[in-house]
């Protein structure tokens, strides 16, 4: 049995799980204020959760090519009210953060999953969640900075050099303590790739497999998708979920998604028909306390 050890959940992985997705930027929910924002935020916690969300993952900095980062004061701000609230909805929470600062204080708040797209290469990073007992920790790769990660991005074989770039992160992060059950791997659809690359990735993703740590997928709404279908970003539906399945049946252990009721009901068709391994029965399987 695949189990993604976290902070109060053990995962159970046999079967596919969906992340939702919890953009805590500005454009987001913050139209009335702080306050306001994070009963907003909370409330979309609650939809996607009723949706059939497994986990939810809220952030609080812009990844998209071309944003800034923001000041640690502004993105603790944003999370942590927010982060508080998501902790009793009875779900693992991750934050998505690649700040070490972020990352402390999430955990002493109670987070169960440190989500970083920069695969934990702040200095400061990996000691924060090493310091930990039992947080799950999902490692992505990265080729440059979201500021400036689209401008040419470059591989001599693109799943090579991910496979190689995780494999690195795993071994780094066993030699400070850190169990492999506590991790899954990402390859990082969007971050210094084209379009021609993240699809080179989800073809041969299996290959990924052969690190032997679950995988994390993340196309939802992505350019790549709009790449093909010659769609702006919210006519991606479609294109999302078929990624998303496409993942699954690639492998991917965890969907990091913003539609989750179309990709639960697209799941389930999957699982009806065989395609997907796990039960057909889904949602009282999810996690049980770890008990830490
Ligand atoms: C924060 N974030 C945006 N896209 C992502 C992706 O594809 N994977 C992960 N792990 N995080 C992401």
């Amino acid at each position: 049995m695949t189990v993604w050890t976290t902070t109060r959940y053990a995962i159970d992985l046999a079967t596919p799980r969906v992340m939702g997705i919890v953009n805590l930027t500005p454009d987001s929910f913050s139209d009335g204020g702080r306050h306001a924002g994070t009963s907003a935020a909370l409330a979309h916690c609650e939809r996607l959760l009723k949706d059939g969300a497994d986990i939810l993952d809220i952030g609080g900095e812009s990844t998209r090519p071309g944003s800034d980062p923001v000041p640690v004061d502004e993105e603790l701000a944003r999370v942590l009210p927010v982060l508080r609230g998501a902790l009793a909805l009875g779900v693992p929470v991750s934050v998505d953060t690649v700040k070490p600062e972020v990352m402390r204080a999430a955990l002493e708040t109670g987070a169960d999953i440190v989500n970083d797209v920069n695969g934990l290469r702040r200095p400061g990073a990996v000691e924060a969640v090493a310091a930990h007992p039992s947080c799950g920790i999902c490692l992505m790769h990265m080729q440059g900075e979201p500021k400036s990660m689209q401008e040419h991005p470059h591989y001599d074989d693109v799943v090579a050099d991910v496979a190689r770039f995780l494999a690195e992160r795993v071994a780094t992060l066993a030699e400070h303590g850190v169990a492999r059950e506590r991790l899954t791997l990402d390859p990082g659809v969007g971050f210094g790739k084209t379009a021609a690359h993240n699809f080179e990735l989800l073809a041969r993703q299996r290959e990924l497999l052969a690190l032997g740590v679950p995988l994390l997928a993340g196309w939802s709404r992505k350019s790549s998708l709009g790449a093909v279908t010659g769609r702006p970003i919210g006519q991606r539906l479609a294109a999302s979920v078929a990624a998303a399945l496409a993942a699954a049946l690639q492998g991917a252990s965890v969907l990091r998604v913003h539609d989750v009721a179309e990709t639960v009901d697209a799941l389930k068709v999957w699982r009806a028909a065989g395609l997907l391994p796990g039960g057909t029965d889904r949602g009282s399987d999810l996690a049980s306390q770890s008990g830490r």
